[in-house]
């Protein structure tokens, strides 16, 4: 073996270790979810041959050709007994694209498959794709729903930009079906399908938004039915988890994954989003709907589920989490994929059970302090009564 061999057997070598490392849980106290050691997927993580020229002749340096940033936001599914990221990979150059990444466990040893997603354009090429939301819906197919970013040429500043949910389908994870970008009088940027149909149409959970960055009149999530997704065209939306004053998700609120079903009401994950003085902070957050009207709020505990913690708290774009997949698995266990600070990925585990019950026993935000003390009181004399 040459030295210029030597150093690319190092550079597998490296990897390998990386990929294979164990991950173990952390200890969490509040019963809620388990947070693990590792990150599961870093830009570290992306394969050897995405980046670099292994040919001597061509790259006698063995320089990195080319650059990869970050993995985050990733969609989720379990397939083939295997779980499944559908990534959202971001080279140096601020381009994101989709790439699948397995893993045997779901925790750990998440590897890329052999080559990124060919995503299929519409006749108005984006200039970025991110942030995919995986639903297997009862129709029998896969779909995808992601954000399509374009220039917005109708405004000349140079950073304007539109906003719309690009749509497409699978059955393999391999070959995209692209469909038409869904129409919408507002811009899009949290669009995600409902598993089943509602009253025999495609169900869609929105995020209406005055501009490319603010919600502004946008109330929250919205909700809007669908009679064909081939041609997706929103005509009525409505909202259904609304965003407050003075709470977590004052300033910007939008769907997770597609929400996992039980036997008690639909589960929903979101992110909720807060101005600070060190600028948007992004939390995870939960809510309940009605199983009988997937639109209707059942539960809605106050607060957030998860925030950025440690080093989690630092990246690219700090004092983030957000989360677009989760996997519900046939024990009832729940695999929540999250990444912190539009830098990389992470898992953290819990339960359907312990997830409902959170949902349904948390008490709702009084949106005032004086309510915050009261329930605390309420606790305090709960516990009292039984002797302590
Ligand atoms: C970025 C997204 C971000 C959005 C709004 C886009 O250009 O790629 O990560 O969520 O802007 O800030
Ligand atoms: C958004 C999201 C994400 C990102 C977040 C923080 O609006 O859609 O792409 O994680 O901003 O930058």
């Amino acid at each position: 073996m040459n030295p210029f061999q030597e150093q690319v057997k190092k550079l597998f070598e490296n990897q390998q270790e990386l990929i294979s490392k164990v991950n173990m849980p952390i200890k969490e106290s509040n019963g809620w979810f388990q947070r693990y050691q590792n990150p599961i997927l870093t830009a570290a993580h992306i394969p050897i041959a995405w980046r670099y020229d292994l040919n001597e002749k061509t790259n006698p340096f063995l320089l990195e050709r080319i650059g990869m940033n970050a993995v985050m936001n990733s969609g989720a599914i379990k397939w083939h007994d295997k779980y499944l990221l559908v990534t959202r990979v971001e080279g140096v150059d601020r381009k994101s694209f989709f790439a699948v990444a397995e893993s045997p466990n779901g925790i750990d040893n998440f590897k890329f498959w052999e080559e990124p997603i060919t995503m299929p354009e519409t006749d108005e090429p984006a200039t970025n794709n991110y942030d995919m939301r995986l639903t297997a819906h009862e129709d029998g197919w896969i779909y995808g729903i992601f954000c399509a970013e374009r220039k917005d040429k109708n405004n000349p500043d140079l950073s304007a930009a539109t906003a719309s949910a690009g749509i497409a389908r699978t059955k393999d994870l391999k070959n995209w079906e692209r469909l038409p970008d869904l129409k919408s009088k507002s811009q899009q940027r949290n669009v995600v399908l409902h598993p089943e149909f509602v009253n025999g149409k495609y169900a869609l959970y929105t995020r209406p938004q005055d501009n490319f960055i603010d919600a502004g009149s946008g109330g929250g999530i919205g909700w809007a039915l669908v009679d064909n997704i081939e041609k997706a065209i929103i005509t009525e939306e409505k909202i259904i988890d609304r965003r407050y004053y003075h709470t977590i998700k004052e300033m910007k609120n939008g769907e997770g994954p597609a929400p996992i079903k039980t036997s008690k009401g639909w589960l929903h994950l979101a992110h909720g989003v807060r101005g600070c003085a060190a600028g948007l902070r992004y939390v995870l957050y939960l809510y309940m709907t009605s199983l009988d009207d997937p639109s209707e709020l059942i539960a809605s505990p106050g607060g957030y589920f998860m925030a950025p913690q440690g080093e989690e708290r630092i990246g690219d774009v700090s004092n983030v989490l957000f989360s677009n997949g989760w996997i519900a698995d046939d024990d009832r266990r729940v695999f929540i994929y999250y990444a912190s600070s539009d830098t990389r990925m992470h898992v953290a585990t819990t339960t359907i059970d312990r997830l409902v019950d959170y949902c349904l026993n948390t008490p709702a935000d009084g949106l005032r302090s004086s309510l915050s003390v009261e329930k605390i009181k309420t606790l305090i004399a709960k516990n009292k009564a039984i002797g302590y």
